[in-house]
């Protein structure tokens, strides 16, 4: 039975064990181009004991970034202003990941904590959201995207390839699809964003046709023996949205072009969040176990996991393969030290860097 402090190998790669960061949004970069905010931010995550660090959503293109300060791959400038970051974090043993993305229609937008909504259309700093089609998806992001047209389509799947081979450029040996929250290949996928009456409209199949040619030409990119990996927003918790079985299948379909894990989330496809049970532990955990089981496909999950020993459970109840935490993180980027405390496991201080590791003996 694997538990939480166990190794996991996908492809190539060795986790030493079954926490992961999952990706977060620092709104901090200029012209798409970290800097040494993502040194620290990317650097202190990896250094408290986690196994996997995955880079936070980074635009393919200038017109996919969420805000202004997101970080993108679409120049060699920014692959190359992640590579020593990308560095640093191996250097500690730990897996550097990247998460790449595409707003889609919640594109243009302030950072969070400057309003977290659409920026004024007629501002310098606003630009026009694209997405499957031209409805907004309201509350705070009311700006009505373009329909994009076949040729956008294709466009924005081939920048999905060249970030690709940008993330392998600057070291990253493990790579998400951000397919979920609401953005671009999420809004493709869903009925309650896309209304297209074209080929990547309308049926399961149709709306499945933008996440899988994207796979398809990121798989041909990224090489066979590093995972390629996906966030899919599987549930709205709304009504309307599409059903469990769709998301099973969807899954199925990204597995035989060559996906190696499924990150399970949400789909934030509209502003009601109300029926999401926030209140309860990895609520995700069922979700997830079951589409691991149904597709045979490894699995992760973010989403209210804090507890050590809840956390350990659903690695041991095989829900999941490995747990993303988030919030968790940045509230003590040792959580994995602590975790590892809490459940008596054998000189925690091995998780950390020897500089930490020394002083933390016992
Ligand atoms: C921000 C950027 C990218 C994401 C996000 C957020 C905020 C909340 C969330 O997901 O659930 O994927």
């Amino acid at each position: 039975m694997p538990h939480l402090f166990d190794e996991f190998s996908l492809k190539d790669v060795r986790l030493k064990n079954r926490i992961g960061v999952s990706p977060m949004c620092q709104y901090s970069a200029v012209d798409g181009v970290p800097n040494e905010w993502h040194r620290v931010h990317l650097g202190a995550l990896a250094t408290g004991g986690a196994s996997l660090v995955i880079a936070e959503a980074t635009a393919v293109s200038p017109e996919g970034r969420i805000t202004p300060g997101c970080t993108g791959l679409w120049n060699d400038a920014q692959a190359e202003a992640f590579a020593p970051i990308v560095q640093f974090i191996e250097k500690h043993g730990v897996v550097p990941g990247i998460q790449i993305a595409h707003a889609g229609r919640k594109a243009s937008a302030n950072k969070p904590w400057e309003g977290d909504n659409h920026i004024d259309a007629g501002h310098p700093d606003a630009w026009e959201p694209i997405a499957p089609s031209a409805v907004a998806f309201g509350a705070h992001l009311p700006r009505v995207p373009r329909e994009m047209t076949v040729d956008d389509i294709a466009r924005v799947r081939e920048a999905f390839a060249a970030s690709a081979g940008r993330a392998l450029e600057a070291g990253f040996k493990w790579l998400e699809l951000h397919f979920a929250h609401g953005y671009l290949g999420q809004s493709f996928f869903s009925p309650l964003a896309n209304k297209r009456t074209d080929e990547y409209g309308g049926s399961f199949r149709n709306r499945a046709r933008f996440l899988l040619e994207t796979l398809a030409a990121v798989r041909r990119v990224w090489p066979e023996n590093l995972p390629l990996t996906a966030r899919l927003g599987t549930i709205d918790y709304v009504e309307g949205e599409q059903p469990m079985e769709e998301s099973i299948e969807l899954i199925r379909l990204m597995k035989a072009e060559g996906l190696d894990l499924i990150d399970v989330s949400m789909g934030f496809n509209t502003p009601d969040v109300s029926g999401v049970p926030w209140g309860e532990h990895a609520f995700l955990g069922p979700v997830a176990q079951r589409i691991r089981k149904e597709v045979g496909i490894p699995a992760a999950t973010s989403w209210n996991i804090s507890d050590p020993q809840k956390t350990d459970e659903l690695i041991r109840s095989e829900q999941v393969d490995l747990v993303l935490l988030g919030k968790g993180l940045l509230s003590d980027p040792h959580w994995p030290y602590h975790a590892a405390q809490a459940l008596g496991v054998e000189m925690p201080q091995r998780l950390l860097p020897d500089q930490y590791a020394w002083w933390l003996k016992r």
